[in-house]
């Protein structure tokens, strides 16, 4: 169902990434050039929609997942979405069961929709199956994403004969504006009386549809809102908010300059990008109108060599933009500051862990509840299970207590067993395999 114009559209935003990309300082945002932000709303002080009022706004608003993703950093060649995390249970799996009691909950309609790469499509949509109550009745369970070719330190296409797939890449979460716009979605959206959408990573389970910030958004007409929460040194791989010549800008680390140490500074930046973001369908559609490569985001340079797992392949560059830097583009866009728990990324096997344990516990209608007292265990794993499979998983075939744990490094070659039980600060090495039931 690609629109009329679709080409010329993603041509458009090409072409701008192209422009960018001949600018000095490409892609950089360097932390000499940008202000930190003063205090923001806060979602704790915003009121709570009446129950008829949440029914009316969530039922004219559609869940967005980010599942272009690939788990290749996890060792894994398939979409990261389908990582088990709890027994019999994807990613995938919470986020159905999630929109199914959101919709039961508020008698809406709330269709859920996917961006999906070439890569993660087919199984993805496979795994829905499951949940045949799920499907909108006009509405598609996915869109694609856009890809671009890779280019060389000449400025060309790369070339790579021996695959060309490789010659591609994904332009990075920020084409979801053209790629809701060139598959025709945008229009079916907006046709369907669906006004807003709330997009966030798959790999975010804490992302609920939250009837207080649709409400905020519909009765304020925000077009624009971006989640934050207030960052620790534990969010490093992501994006903040700062002011850069009068302007918002999400400065991502991707976006840092070589020798410049300022991201991690969470006392000064305090804003980190959750990427839970909501937006106004209608308003989308009039920026385009004006501007098909709407809305305006900065560039971002991801060097890497054409087959990724071949440092001696031709070096590349590829361009990419982010979904939250449109806050710096789109007039009257917000942030607003997040309790911890609407945000738990799943970045690495670190991450991966704390979830799978007793830390969090899955609720029928897909909520991770917390079980620790105050901060989630601080998981730091050794390069020996930073690949799923099979490191992890044949050294940790199942999780251990982490309820109680607050800290946890583990160094080397070292196995578990099961119902083993950390409490407090820990610190296991190699080689060690720790025995079933043991306490530590
Ligand atoms: N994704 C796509 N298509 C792409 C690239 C990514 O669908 O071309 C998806 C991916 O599957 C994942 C999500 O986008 O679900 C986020 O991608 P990921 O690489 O995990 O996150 P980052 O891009 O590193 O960071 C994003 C924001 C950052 C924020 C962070 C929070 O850019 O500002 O702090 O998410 O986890």
């Amino acid at each position: 169902m690609r629109s009329a114009g679709a080409h010329a559209m993603e041509l458009a935003a090409l072409r701008r990434r192209l422009e960018q990309l001949s600018e000095p300082g490409a892609g950089e945002l360097p932390g000499n050039e940008l202000e930190p932000l003063d205090d923001i709303s806060k979602l704790v002080d915003l009121p709570e929609p009446d129950v008829e009022e949440a029914r009316r706004v969530l039922d004219r608003t559609a869940v967005l997942k980010l599942n272009g993703g690939l788990g290749t950093s996890m060792g894994l060649t398939g979409p990261k979405s389908l990582l088990e995390i709890k027994p019999g249970k994807t990613f995938l799996d919470v986020i159905a069961m999630q929109v199914l009691s959101t919709r039961e909950k508020y008698n809406a309609r709330l269709p859920l929709i996917l961006m999906n790469s070439a890569g993660t499509r087919e199984p993805s949509l496979e795994l829905l199956k499951r949940y045949p109550d799920l499907a909108d009745e006009v509405i598609p369970a996915d869109f694609l994403q856009g890809r671009e070719p890779k280019i060389t330190a000449d400025g060309r296409p790369a070339e790579w004969p021996a695959n060309p797939e490789l010659e591609w890449c994904p332009p990075g979460h920020g084409d979801i504006y053209i790629a809701l716009a060139v598959s025709g979605m945008l229009d079916l959206l907006l046709a369907q009386g669906i006004r807003w959408c709330f997009v966030s990573n798959a790999d975010n389970l804490g992302a609920l549809p939250d009837a207080r910030i649709a409400a905020w958004l519909a009765n304020e007409n925000i077009p624009f809102a971006m989640e934050t929460v207030l960052g620790t040194a534990a969010d490093r791989k992501g994006g903040h908010l700062a002011w850069r010549a009068g302007r918002i800008v999400l400065r991502e680390s991707a976006q840092v300059p070589d020798g410049d140490d300022s991201f991690g500074d969470v006392g000064k930046w305090r804003f980190f990008n959750t990427n839970n973001i909501w937006f106004d369908l209608e308003r989308l559609k009039s920026l385009q109108d004006a501007d098909p490569a709407a809305p305006l985001l900065p560039l971002i340079v991801n060097r890497k060599t054409v087959d990724p797992a071949d440092a001696a392949s031709t070096p590349v560059i590829q361009l990419e933009t982010a979904m939250g830097a449109a806050i710096g583009s789109v007039e009257g866009a917000r942030a607003i500051e997040i309790p911890r728990s609407r945000f738990a990324p799943v970045k690495t096997t670190d991450d991966l862990l704390v979830v799978r344990s007793d830390a969090y516990v899955l609720d029928d209608g897909g909520e991770m509840i917390p079980e620790f007292t105050t901060t989630p265990p601080v998981v730091s794993l050794s390069k020996e299970f930073y690949k799923l499979l099979p490191d992890f998983d044949t050294r940790i075939p199942s999780a251990p207590s982490l309820k109680e744990c607050t800290s946890l490094e583990v160094d080397g070659d070292v196995t578990f067993g099961k119902n083993v039980v950390i409490r407090g600060d820990v610190k296991i090495s190699g080689p060690k395999a720790v025995p079933d039931g043991e306490i530590l």
